[in-house]
């Protein structure tokens, strides 16, 4: 009887135990104004730069250079959805840390909605820089498969709490997949961009990308998902930072190069690179 009315007790209560951690969350972003402002900083900026893209995009009519822009596009398309929904409480949580872990036992808050959406707006940004260079579809396919394993698998990361060392099996793993897309961005889409003629802006947002994107996993290191050195609010600062440069400043420059060369990207990718290679 006493065990049964236990029982009951416990599933009454275990509601509110899920309430409580969302609410807990919800009121970390509330009460740091300088880690919701690191939010609300790329809800605007997103914002402006959807209106500036349409507005840019309007002559565009050559399918591939439509292509190239409706990617583009759905970068901060994809991010204006993501920072909303880690403002309304909806992507974020509270985890607690394991052993090991500098804020071991205590409950550390996560933006892990962020993790999540990198699967959607990352293989945008490979999908426009891979038909940029016109790359084959199998090169296209594998940067932005291994592209998508990054990502889910760094959410692994950010969510594993059972050990501290499996949140950095995960780190590994992800990083693994992480030099895949390094490995296409730095010596395979070069030689196809010098081939399809846009090796010149292709370099350009090659190192670009490539010095932004490295900065996520070293944040992720230095974070307090990983060593705890940053507090919450820089490291929110830091995503928001480098999302600024890797997705708003990034696309800009790609779209006004379309906008302005569009006849330069008009060629299918399999075939420009299958006359080259039977050129060679
Ligand atoms: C994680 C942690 C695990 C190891 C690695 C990572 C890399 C993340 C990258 C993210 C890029 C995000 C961009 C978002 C734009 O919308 C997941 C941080 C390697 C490279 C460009």
């Amino acid at each position: 009887m006493l065990d049964t009315a236990t029982a009951a007790a416990t599933r009454l209560a275990q509601p509110d135990v899920l309430l409580q951690t969302e609410t807990s969350a919800v009121e970390i972003l509330r009460n740091d104004t300088v880690l919701s402002a690191s939010l609300w900083a790329n809800v605007a900026l997103a914002g402006l730069a959807i209106l500036l893209f349409v507005y840019m995009g309007r002559n565009v009519d050559t399918p591939r250079a439509r292509l190239i822009w409706v990617s583009t596009l759905l970068v901060p398309l994809v991010s204006i959805a993501s920072y909303s929904a880690l403002l309304s409480g909806l992507t974020i949580g509270t985890l607690e840390m394991p052993a090991g872990h500098a804020l071991a036992g205590e409950s550390v808050f996560s933006p892990w909605g962020r993790y999540l959406t990198w699967t959607f707006s990352t293989p945008m940004i490979l999908l426009a820089l891979g038909l940029l260079a016109g790359t084959d579809t199998a090169k296209l396919f594998t940067a932005i498969t291994m592209d998508v394993g990054m990502c889910v698998t760094g959410l692994a990361a950010a969510l594993v709490t059972q050990s501290y060392l499996l949140r950095w099996a995960f780190f590994g793993i992800s990083s693994a997949f992480f030099l895949v897309v390094l490995y296409i961005l730095l010596v395979e889409w070069p030689d196809d961009a010098a081939r399809a003629g846009t090796a010149d802006i292709f370099g350009t947002l090659k190192v670009l990308t490539v010095i932004l994107w490295l900065g996520y996993p070293i944040l992720w290191a230095l974070g307090t998902e990983g060593l705890a050195l940053l507090d919450v609010a820089i490291t929110s600062w830091g995503y928001s930072g480098l999302d600024i440069l890797a997705k708003y400043v990034f696309a800009f420059l790609l779209l006004r190069w379309v906008a302005g060369n569009e006849d330069a990207v008009a060629t299918a990718p399999d075939s420009a690179t299958a006359s080259a290679a039977a050129d060679d």
